[in-house]
């Protein structure tokens, strides 16, 4: 590598006092350097891979800064200002040890940082962040609607389209930042001081990286930190608070209690409620399914918490589509609804598709799912799929494990693929049916990522059903 250190006599190489280390040179990696660039602060990089894919992008977009490349246990990080992580990277990766207890004199905060720290020492507008093990990117995008509807200056990003840090430049004169952020992102970002932030539900994901539920809980919960308003789920206690906040509203799917955001029927219709007071008939919701309301109350109790009229909510949930490979209706044949749901990459969210399509159906359910179950529990899955389910067609690494918590509960089917499950399907479904892909797991042994997968399975369709879709018009 070029460097900013020397090599020792051991080998390692040691990064200079005051040099900022960057780790990953992905998405997030690429955009804190940029921003580290921008703010004039010495940096190198570091990626543990030997050819990470965005390396001659950067080397072009920044000649002059030296990349270390393969293990961090080559790095002497003795000296380093501070370690900026990327959030596919673990702080428990050997080389790291001991920073993220160790203080960086010059902020106070944690020697080992992620981007939103570094974003949140620079934002001085206000900050709506979503957190969550389903629904982050849904209600990011209705809130971040609802903001722009109402004529707020608002930049829209995080774990979902544009890094925070890129859209602190890109957008400097915006009012309010609504932000997804995953556990990886939170697990790094010391403190937060958002204006609202939300936890909107937890089941099992990413139990690789977090261990176990209270690993995995304990890196949302830092969505707190130093908030002056949250927002959590009535039903899932695990979203609450470990300290009090100065203010906190709760949504559920069941009438609200006095201050609550809930579901209540008046007039024989279900409304959205606040309270006694009714803000919409969910009947008028673009947006299908219960979990989808439930999605709407969250994005209505932060809305509201940052002034934004309802008249201006009310307009986006009627006309807010959804989002594209969740619960999206790609094609109906001879009576068979086929729907992309491969943003379903853990049980919570394949759990929640079953049950707000198993009671809508005049026939069963055919799931294709399988792939990387990252450590997951698939037994939730088998009664849902003993109620509604035809046939459960699994794919995948993980297939072996999907099979045995299923099996004797539904007629279970292994294959080697997306392309083989979606052939098998197309014979055993039958009219009134639905084939849903809602894989409950990652893509990644099979596909670069989720929209890959769900792009195949359109892709499938156009070719053998001869069927272009328009799913974005018609969703589950
Ligand atoms: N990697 C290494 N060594 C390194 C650096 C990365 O092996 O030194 C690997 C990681 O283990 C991972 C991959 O490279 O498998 C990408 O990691 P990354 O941290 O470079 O990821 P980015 O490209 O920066 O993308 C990240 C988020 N990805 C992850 O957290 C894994 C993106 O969310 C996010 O959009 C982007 O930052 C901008 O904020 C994607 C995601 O899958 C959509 N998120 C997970 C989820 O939603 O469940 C958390
Ligand atoms: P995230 O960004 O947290 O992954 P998305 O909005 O992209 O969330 O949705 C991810 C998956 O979760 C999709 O399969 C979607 O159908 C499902 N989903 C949406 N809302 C909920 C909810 N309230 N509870 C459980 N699953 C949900």
């Amino acid at each position: 590598m070029q460097s900013d250190g020397s090599r020792e006599a051991g080998g390692r190489v040691a990064i200079s006092a005051g040099i900022t280390l960057v780790v990953g040179l992905g998405v997030s990696g690429r955009a804190i350097c940029r921003h580290l660039a921008r703010q004039g602060v010495p940096f190198m990089v570091a990626d543990t891979r030997s050819a990470p894919p965005g390396l001659d992008d950067f080397h072009a977009a920044h000649p002059e800064v030296a990349v270390h490349l393969g293990p961090l246990t080559e790095l002497d990080l003795a000296e380093v200002a501070e370690v900026v992580l990327s959030p596919g990277v673990d702080p428990a990766t050997p080389g790291l040890e001991g920073l993220a207890e160790a203080r960086n004199p010059a902020t106070g905060e944690p020697r080992l940082v992620g981007e939103i720290a570094l974003f949140r020492r620079a934002c001085t507008a206000s900050v709506a962040a979503i957190t969550g093990a389903n629904a982050k990117s849904t209600v990011t995008t209705l809130l971040g609607e609802m903001a722009r509807e109402a004529g707020v200056r608002v930049a829209v990003g995080g774990n979902l389209g544009t890094p925070a840090l890129d859209l602190l430049a890109e957008t400097p004169d915006a009012e309010l930042f609504v932000l997804e952020l995953s556990s990886f992102q939170l697990e790094t970002t010391p403190w937060l001081a958002a204006e609202t932030a939300a936890f909107l539900n937890l089941s099992e994901d990413h139990l690789d990286r977090h261990g176990d539920m209270a690993g995995y809980r304990a890196a949302k919960l830092a969505i707190f930190r130093g908030a002056r308003h949250g927002v959590v789920n009535a039903e899932d206690p695990l979203t609450w608070p470990a300290a009090p906040l100065p203010a906190l509203d709760r949504f559920t799917t069941a009438a609200p209690g006095p201050g609550e955001w809930g579901i209540a029927r008046r007039d024989g219709r279900d409304w959205l409620m606040h309270g006694e007071t009714p803000l919409l008939a969910a009947g008028t919701m673009r947006l299908a399914g219960r979990h989808n309301q439930a999605n709407a109350l969250a994005a209505l109790a932060m809305g509201t918490r940052l002034g934004l009229p309802l008249a201006a909510m009310r307009t986006v949930l009627e006309r807010f589509p959804g989002l594209p490979h969740r619960g999206e209706t790609v094609a109906v044949r001879d009576g068979v609804r086929w729907i992309n749901d491969s943003k379903g990459t853990n049980v919570g969210a394949t759990l929640a598709a079953i049950a707000g399509l198993g009671p809508t159906l005049e026939g069963r359910l055919v799931l294709l799912a399988g792939g990387v179950g990252k450590g997951a529990d698939f037994t939730p899955l088998a009664e849902p799929l003993a109620r509604y389910g035809r046939e459960a067609i699994l794919f995948g690494a993980d297939a072996p494990r999907l099979a045995a918590a299923l099996e004797g509960r539904v007629a279970v089917t292994r294959v080697a693929d997306l392309g083989a499950a979606m052939g098998r399907a197309r014979t055993v479904a039958r009219p009134g049916d639905c084939v849903l892909l809602s894989p409950a797991c990652a893509s990644l042994d099979q596909f670069p990522n989720y929209q890959a997968r769900g792009d195949a399975f359109r892709r499938w369709l156009e070719q053998h059903l001869g069927e272009a879709a328009d799913g974005k018009e018609r969703r589950a």
